[in-house]
């Protein structure tokens, strides 16, 4: 049997690929698993300091394998999909989010259903102009899922996402860029060496404060004002005893590049 995802180390920048190409990648459960594990190696290795996500062949992924959920309805099995989330696909989210390092998805093609809901709970998406998003899960008569209804409102607005949901249409690179649902978007031909040139840059930043950096970003969606501003300077005062920070301010004034070691 072939690995359903590949995850390779190249410096400080861990590459996870979806590799399940005959389906588009889409997730059974061999490739939540092997996700999983690799989410967690990256957060695991120091020397990781960046992590991008992307695909094989035309796709990013196609969300949930169905071939595997039409043989639970054939067979008349209660599917239980609640019990799969909670087991499969949640803790990937969980980990993308506490992992204290970038998570960059790099959509290559199409993210549909699940394979949305991970792209949305990256930090960064960059996307290939022939990449397209689609929250299908209203074409199968399911409810948005993946932790996709949390992120995809915060990131394109409560009206769109609602659209987006309900009709399951498909938004191409250039609509997805005009509304921030990714932030580049880079020619085919270009595609792997752009990402790559980008991701390798935020592998070579202030790890340590990107990390704070995200920590303050999970909290301010649930903090008020007083109880965020309190978290800053705390997050600040972290950040400000790194050896990236001294490194910064003396290359400014130096008036040359900074050499983050990423603590
Ligand atoms: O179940 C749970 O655990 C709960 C979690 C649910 C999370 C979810 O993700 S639910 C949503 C699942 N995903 C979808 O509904 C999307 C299904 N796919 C599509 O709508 C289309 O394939 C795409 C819009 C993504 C791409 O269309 P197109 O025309 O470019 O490609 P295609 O011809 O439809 O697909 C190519 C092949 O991939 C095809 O196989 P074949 O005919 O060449 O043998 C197709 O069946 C297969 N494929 C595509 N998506 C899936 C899939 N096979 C299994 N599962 C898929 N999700």
């Amino acid at each position: 049997m072939t690995a359903p995802l590949r995850s390779e180390r190249d410096g400080a920048l861990a590459v996870i690929t979806l590799d399940r190409t005959d389906v588009l990648n889409a997730f059974d459960e061999a490739m939540t698993a092997a996700l999983a594990a690799a989410v967690d190696g990256c957060a695991r290795d120091a020397a990781v300091r960046a992590v991008v996500i992307t695909g094989a062949g035309r796709a990013f992924s196609a969300g949930q394998d169905l071939r595997d959920r039409a043989l639970m309805i054939e067979a008349g099995k209660d599917p239980h999909l609640g019990d799969e989330l909670r087991r499969r696909y949640h803790p990937v989210i969980a980990r993308i989010r506490e992992m204290r390092k970038p998570v960059i998805a790099a959509v290559n093609g199409v993210a549909a259903g699940a394979g949305l809901g991970i792209a949305v709970a990256c930090d960064v998406r960059v996307a290939s102009a022939s990449a397209s998003f689609r929250a299908a899960w209203s074409r199968v008569g399911l409810v948005p899922d993946a932790g996709s209804a949390y992120f995809l409102p915060r990131l394109v607005g409560w009206g769109r996402a609602i659209d987006l949901m309900l009709t399951g249409d498909a938004v191409a690179a250039d609509e997805a860029l005009r509304i921030g649902l990714v932030t580049r978007v880079w020619p085919d031909a270009d595609f792997a060496r752009e990402w790559r040139a980008y991701a390798e840059c935020v592998a070579d930043g202030a790890t340590e404060a990107y990390a704070l950096t995200k920590e303050g970003l999970n909290a301010a969606w649930e903090r008020d004002l007083a109880s965020f501003l309190e978290l800053e300077s705390a997050l600040q005062d972290r950040a400000g005893r790194t050896r990236d920070y001294a490194e910064g301010v003396r290359a400014f004034l130096a008036k040359r590049a900074p050499r983050f070691e990423g603590r």
